[in-house]
């Protein structure tokens, strides 16, 4: 189980997402904290919708004295506030980002200081011919997988059905409400139908694989909030359960459907390196190598 991607590369890129904001750019070499940069000066930038105080965001950091409201590194209250990477440091009150630096300061439009937890769920079923057969990649010879796969609406990329852990809520009811939210439209579902949904849906959920638990190249990062999450891997074997569902983009989704796994994907932050690790898991098609 892999616990940090490399190098982020998406959360220096600009402009910042749903804003004109350029970040200050930062070279590769420049990236960790301990490559000498005594001139650095990153963009300050934390969204209106962030700074307007809902429910979900922290309040803001003016002086040392608000840090001490917050328990960094700890369980504070119902919000996690550990990272799963390793303790994170908070010079001046500040967490600061222990993949590096991003060119910006603040929390753009990440709610909490500090990490900010995530769940992916990355269900699975092996692709298969009318007569369901299943299809080998020609290149390979392996079996071809899928994976439900959503368009964000805020960026229209493709992307795991994610999302946000709620304060207090276990990753694995987040797993389940994101997928049943984003991927089946479960809040508009009939109630007729909602319970044998729920039920498939649980069932398949109670046997997970952890592909990746850590830090996410989110273009939302900054210096000093970042998402992490924990991408586990549920699979319909035989395709005769969830693999069989119709797929209704729902919440923060624009369209879904089942995805072919290829090293051609191109998706959401780390998504496409959860959807490697999966592969390789599932010994599925990759590329013409592996
Ligand atoms: C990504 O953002 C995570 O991997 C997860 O897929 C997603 C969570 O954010 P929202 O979809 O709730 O915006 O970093």
């Amino acid at each position: 189980m892999a616990t940090t991607t490399g190098v982020h590369t998406k959360a220096r890129s600009s402009p910042y997402p749903g804003s004109t904001v350029n970040r200050t750019t930062v070279p590769d070499d420049k990236v960790d904290w301990s490559a000498e940069w005594k001139d650095y000066s990153p963009v300050e930038y934390t969204a209106p919708s962030v700074k307007a105080g809902p429910v979900w965001a922290d309040v803001d950091i003016t002086s040392e004295n608000d840090s001490k409201k917050f328990k960094f590194n700890l369980i504070d209250g119902k919000v996690n506030r550990k990272s799963h990477c390793s303790k994170y440091t908070t010079p001046g009150g500040i967490p600061r980002n222990p993949n590096g630096r991003t060119g910006m300061n603040g929390r753009g439009l990440l709610g909490k200081w500090g990490p900010n937890h995530a769940a992916d769920p990355i269900v699975t079923r092996w692709k298969r011919d009318k007569k369901g057969k299943q299809i080998l990649d020609p290149t390979s010879g392996k079996p071809v997988l899928q994976f439900v796969s959503i368009m964000r609406k805020d960026s229209g990329v493709w992307a795991i059905p994610g999302g946000m852990v709620d304060a207090g809520e276990r990753v694995s009811v987040t797993l389940k409400r994101e997928f049943g939210e984003e991927a089946l439209n479960s809040i508009d579902i009939p109630d007729k139908e909602r319970k044998s949904t729920e039920k498939e849906i649980a069932a398949l959920f109670k046997h997970g694989y952890e592909v990746y638990r850590g830090y996410v190249d989110d273009p939302r990062n900054t210096d000093n909030a970042w998402m992490e999450t924990i991408a586990v891997n549920f699979h319909d074997e035989k395709g005769k359960s969830v693999g069989k569902f119709n797929l209704t983009a729902g919440d923060d989704a624009q369209d879904a459907h089942w995805a072919d796994i290829s090293s051609d994907l191109s998706l959401y932050a780390s998504h496409e390196e959860f959807i490697h690790i999966t592969a390789v898991h599932r010994k599925a098609h990759w590329d013409a190598k592996s």
